[in-house]
């Protein structure tokens, strides 16, 4: 494990133990990629990233967090959250025997981030850095009053091509459709791409798997404590807008996002503690 000067002068973590490599910037404790040993890279990152205060990392999985989307009543608020954005500390470091790393980071509040969520919410993220990559999101309430989150793991997966995948795991599910006015579908089978694609899967609580026929890999994710899904691709207008994909970036990545995004928006009593849990893991192209 190595501590280094970042792009943006924050420090990024780097590891390489006996079963995968990973960085990790303190900036958002961003996971900027993560490979499994004999695997191409299973965490997207954007060539054309921007690093810099404030702005957000395109790829590797940001922490969406103590919101997710634009801020219910202000919209001057950040998108997604401050968590993102801002310094996070590191808190823990262990070499495990299966030969993986577990590390904890913690988020530094600040008056800046009191002024956009009043509340006492420490917030811790555990992450396992091995052949299967496991991250968990705790948040624990020491407040006096009950606090309501949405969150979001934002991952984005490295894919052969965004028009030849398909995600298994969502048949049946109501979705909410972002990109027809917000409105409430059902899915039926696999879900594949062909445009703009960005849905809230709901009561969406069993494992995905993005089938890959490109690379001959399948992605699975499992989860506890969240009860959304998030699917997303740009495609290529809305990547062009965004300015931090290259040409064509949009057809290698796909972001399958663990989060309680929606009407299940997480409610955390006093003294209480939510803890978002995915693990990502490659399987053999039986
Ligand atoms: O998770 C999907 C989404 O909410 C999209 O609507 C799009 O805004 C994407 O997140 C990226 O958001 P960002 O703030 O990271 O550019």
């Amino acid at each position: 494990v190595v501590f280094r000067e970042g792009p943006n002068g924050q420090g990024v973590v780097e590891i390489s133990n006996a079963r995968a490599m990973a960085a990790i910037a303190l900036q958002g404790a961003h996971l900027m990629n993560w490979a499994p040993h004999r695997e191409e890279p299973v965490v997207w990152l954007s060539p054309k990233a921007k690093f810099g205060p404030g702005k957000a990392i395109r790829g590797g999985v940001p922490v969406c967090w103590p919101w997710f989307g634009p801020h219910a009543g202000e919209a001057s608020f950040p998108a997604h959250g401050f968590a993102r954005t801002q310094p996070w500390e590191v808190i823990d470091v262990q070499a495990l025997e299966d030969g993986s790393n577990r590390l904890g980071f913690r988020l530094i509040r600040s008056e800046e981030t009191y002024a956009l969520w009043p509340h006492s919410t420490p917030l811790e993220l555990y992450m396992i850095i091995g052949a299967a990559l496991e991250m968990e999101l705790v948040t624990h309430n020491d407040g006096p009053a009950p606090v309501i989150l949405g969150e979001a793991l934002h991952a984005y997966f490295q894919v052969s091509d965004i028009g030849r995948i398909a995600i298994q795991g969502f048949d049946g599910c109501p979705y909410i459709d972002r990109m027809d006015h917000g409105r409430r579908k059902q899915q039926k089978g696999p879900v594949i791409f062909d445009r703009e694609t960005d849905r809230i899967y709901l009561e969406s609580t069993a494992d995905c798997v993005i089938v890959d026929p490109g690379l001959q890999r399948r992605i699975r994710i499992a989860k506890r404590g969240s009860r959304s899904t998030v699917v997303w691709n740009p495609w290529a207008a809305k990547a062009e807008a965004l300015g931090d994909f290259e040409r064509d970036g949009y057809l290698g990545m796909v972001c399958v996002e663990s989060a309680n995004a929606a009407d299940d928006r997480v409610t955390i009593a006093p003294g209480g503690t939510h803890r978002l849990w995915v693990r990502y893991t490659v399987e053999p192209w039986d």
